[in-house]
This record gives structure tokens, sequence and C-alpha cells, in this order.
């Protein structure tokens, strides 16, 4: 009877210990919530953290989450902390604030129904908080998310939180980039000033962080490691007349909650729309915000009513001669010597010597970013172009534009032709409505061309970011230039958020 006695006893004592083991977990978990916002002094990144702690005596419930992110508003102008000039702080960064060592997590704005989120806010949790560890676990969870369709909801945030506090600092570092997160194992990482001061572990999460610089492989445009990939992105209406969409704030916007890869500078080369050499200015401060960003951006000569690329040709070579000379050592940029020759103008005759008088211009300075050159018939004959191709020079691309409202299947057979003759093909312009930049949109249309484009690994970039009352462009009744609301995107804008994600 004693050693019954004394086994419950024992057993009681070990169920017990286990509780109060878990309590004592769930009761000390802290957790940390910060918003970060930015604050952007021209050329100079800072992101200032909003912070505010609270001390959770229970296990963290989706209303937690929601009244964190309601709280996070009200303190969004006082209560803030810069960590450091050059920080911006991703999942699975470690910060030091007040002495005290967070792991950095992202998680998604709550909306009213508490259902999906936007990836843009951040949680923190305290890095002491975690130990233990359950790999497998994290894999798992990993796996549920990278399906989430770039979209976090309040279960995974939970999952994930509570995977977290199961798992050690030491071993589990995870890493967030576009649609998916992974996990990987990692050497300890120990948080100190030095640490935190590493920019490159930031930016090594951005696309031009991850993909490096890009070449031309075959028909693909493939990143550093050699693996295909796709640029998707936006082009800015004419520089001469909305400038003010070039500024940091909206590219870091667009790159984490548009998800986009990729910005595209018009630069309007013809006097008479507005060509003066003073807006080379707004074109080097775009490709600063764009290299800050971490974006891939494309230096686009746009030609259009002077439908020949050598009536300009000596601005074009003083241009791009400047361009190359500033950025021939940076990983994130891409020439577009002509955007639509059209008219008069011959591919043999005119717009190949053009290129390959400005593709000589550009090696002799920058030896090997990719050149996009424009095609015949506002940038639609690729076939014709796929005949008698530009050779002696690696990483040149050609210009395919459409306007789903007019452009068709006809015009994807073109595409099609010139693939098949092997011809690099970079979308660096397209909209849904008609040619004209107005009219109708034809959404049924631009998903088909999404569709062809996305199978074929072609790049894109949608025109136009501007509020310009046409059907293309994306923003509607706004005159704010970052951090745009859905209510402030036009139809085009909306169908645009649709389809980065697919
Ligand atoms: C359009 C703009 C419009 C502007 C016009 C002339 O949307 O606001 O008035 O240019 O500057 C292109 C051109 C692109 C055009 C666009 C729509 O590359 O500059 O923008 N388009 O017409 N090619 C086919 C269509």
């Amino acid at each position: 009877m004693k050693k019954v006695l004394l086994l419950f006893l024992i057993i009681t004592i070990i169920i017990l210990s286990f509780l109060v083991a878990t309590e004592i977990y769930a009761v000390d978990c802290k957790i940390v919530d910060v918003k970060y916002y930015n604050s952007l002094i021209e050329n100079q990144k800072t992101i200032n953290i909003l912070l505010e702690k609270n001390i959770i005596s229970r296990k963290i419930t989706k209303e937690d989450l929601m009244e964190f992110d309601s709280k996070i508003q009200d303190i969004k102008s006082s209560n803030f902390i810069s960590l450091s000039n050059n920080d911006l702080v991703k999942t699975g960064d470690y910060v030091t604030v007040n002495d005290e060592d967070y792991l950095v997590i992202l998680y998604g704005d709550i909306n009213q129904d508490g259902s999906i989120c936007d990836i843009n806010d951040i949680l923190m949790i305290q890095n002491n908080f975690l130990g233990k560890q359950d790999l497998n676990q994290i894999e798992k969870l990993a796996g549920n998310l990278e399906n989430n369709d770039n979209l976090l909801d309040i279960e995974d945030i939970m999952k994930m939180i509570n995977t977290y506090l199961s798992v050690s600092k030491n071993q589990i570092i995870s890493k967030l980039y576009d649609n998916y997160i992974t996990f990987e194992e990692q050497t300890p990482v120990i948080p100190d000033d030095e640490h935190n001061q590493d920019d490159n572990n930031n930016e090594s999460l951005t696309p031009v962080g991850i993909h490096g610089k890009l070449c031309v492989n075959g028909t693909n445009i493939v990143d550093k490691n050699g693996n295909k990939f796709q640029l998707k992105g936006i082009s800015t209406h004419g520089l001469q007349w909305f400038s003010q969409y070039v500024n940091q704030a909206a590219f870091i916007y667009m790159r984490d909650n548009w998800q986009i890869n990729a910005v595209r500078l018009a630069m309007y080369s013809n006097p008479n729309d507005g060509y003066t050499p003073q807006l080379h200015e707004i074109v080097k401060n775009g490709v600063e915000y764009a290299k800050n960003a971490g974006l891939y951006v494309i230096i686009d000569w746009h030609i259009l009513n002077d439908g020949n690329p050598n009536i300009n040709k000596d601005s074009a070579i003083n241009f791009f001669k400047e361009m190359s000379n500033l950025y021939k050592d940076y990983d994130n940029i891409i020439y577009e010597i002509c955007n639509e020759p059209n008219g008069d103008v011959q591919w043999e005759r005119d717009i190949k010597p053009y290129a390959e008088e400005l593709i000589k211009e550009i090696r002799n300075i920058d030896n090997d970013a990719i050149i996009i050159v424009g095609t015949p018939t506002w940038s639609q004959d690729v076939d014709v172009v796929a005949q008698n191709q530009i050779t002696g020079y690696n990483n040149i691309m050609y210009t395919l534009h459409f306007y789903a409202g007019t452009h068709k299947e006809y015009l994807r057979q073109k595409a099609i032709s010139a693939l098949n003759m092997n011809l690099p093909i970079f979308v660096t312009e397209f909209g849904i409505s008609d040619a004209s930049g107005n009219g109708n949109l034809d959404i049924a249309e631009g998903n088909i061309w999404i569709d062809f484009l996305n199978k074929n690994n072609i790049s894109w970039m949608c025109w136009n970011l501007s509020n310009k009352d046409e059907s293309s462009a994306i923003l509607k009744n706004t005159n704010k230039v970052t951090d745009w609301t859905n209510d402030e995107l036009s139809n085009s804008g909306k169908w645009l958020l649709e389809a980065l994600k697919r």
C-alpha cells in the first residue's frame, strides 16, 4: 500500500512540475509590440521604431494582437525609438533596444474582421524567452505559411508566436521574403552593437539582396545563383509630370505591401514633351531610392513622339554615359535605351544601328548590366527583331509592350515566335486599358496576358504610377505619394495588386 502511495505521489509531482513549468513559461512571456514607420531624410535610410511594452500574464490570444494593433496606432506620433540610422528591421533580425535583445518577427496588419493581414507590421518577442527547440514544428509551420498567398492570418501569427516560444534562439533564424517565410538552421547569432550596425544583414532580405546582379541566359533573366528570375513592378508616368512618386517611402511601401521587386523611371526624351537635362536629377534620386530599398530599377529613355530614336541620339548618349558612369558598380541597374520606336522607323535601318551605338557607349563603361532595346511599332515587332538580333554583346533584351484593351492573342503569337527564335523579351510597360492609356479596362485579357508572361518567365512592369485621370493610372482621387489604401487605387491599381500575387 505504501509503495502505491509513493508511486502516486511521485507521478503527481511529475505532472505538477510539468504543469508549473508550462505555466511559468506562459506567465513570464513578455511581448513587445512594435510598428515601424519611415522618417526618411533625403538619401538616408532611417527607420524609426514605435515601441510599446505589454506584459502578458497568459497565453497570447487573437484579442491581444488586435489590441496591440490599435494601441500602436494611438502612440504613432509620440513614443518612438530610433534603432540606428541604417537599420531596416526584418523577421529574424536580432536587435538591441535599451540594452534588451529582441527577435523580430514580421506580422500582418490586422483587419477589422481580424482575418487576413498584409505583411507590414513588426512584432518583437523578447529574446530571452525563447528556449527549447522544435525544429520540425517550425519547418512544418514554414510550409503552411508558404501556401498562404503572401498573407498571414491571425492563426498563422499565433502559431508563429507559439512556435517561437518553444524554439532555441541560437538555432533558428527566420527569414521573410516576398511570398514566403523560410526558417533555416544558423550558427548562434549573438546580438551586439556591431551586429546591429551591420546593414547587410537587413539588405540581404531585399530582392536585390537575395538575387543580386542579374544576367540573361537564353530567353531568361537569371539571378546571381543562376536561377530563373522574373521582375515584376511598376513604371512611373513621365518624370517631367509626376516626379512626386519618386520618393523613398513609396518605393519601400510598394516593395513591402505590393511585393514589387522593380521600378521603372520613365524619362521622356523629346524636348517638346518636356525633356531637359535637369530631369536627370530625378532619375538619380530614383536610382538611389531603389538601391536603398533593394529594388531593381529600369532607367528608361522614353522615346514616344520622337518615334525614331536617332532624332535625339546625342542626348541619349550623354544621358546613358552619365548614368553608366554613376552606376557601373551597382547591382540593380537596367538600361532601357528606347521605349517605343514608331512611325517611319525600321529595325534594320534605324533602330538596330542606334542600339549598337548606344550599347557600345554603355559597354565601354558598364560591361555587364542588362540593356533593353525597343522594337518597331511601339515595341511590338519582337518577331521581326528576332530574325536579326544584335550580336557580340551579352545581357541584351528586347521590349514588348501591350495594352490589353487593344492588343490580344495576335500579339502573344508574335511573342511566341520571337521566343522560339530565342529572343529574350522584357515587357517594360503594359496596361489593361486601351493603347491610349485610357478607355475601358479589359481585365479578362489582362489576366490572360499575366498568365502568359508568368508561364514564360517574362518580366513585366505596369504603366503607370500616377493619379492622372486616365484608366491606366493606378491611383485615384488621392494626392498621397505613398502609403495608399485600397480605396485610393483605381480599378487598374486594384487589379495590379492581385496580378502581383499570381
Ligand atoms: C501615355 C500616358 C498619357 C500621356 C501620353 C503622352 O498614359 O497620360 O498623355 O502617354 O505622353 C505607351 C507609351 C506611354 C503612354 C502609354 C499610353 O509608352 O508613354 O503613356 N502607351 O498611351 N505606349 C503604348 C501606350
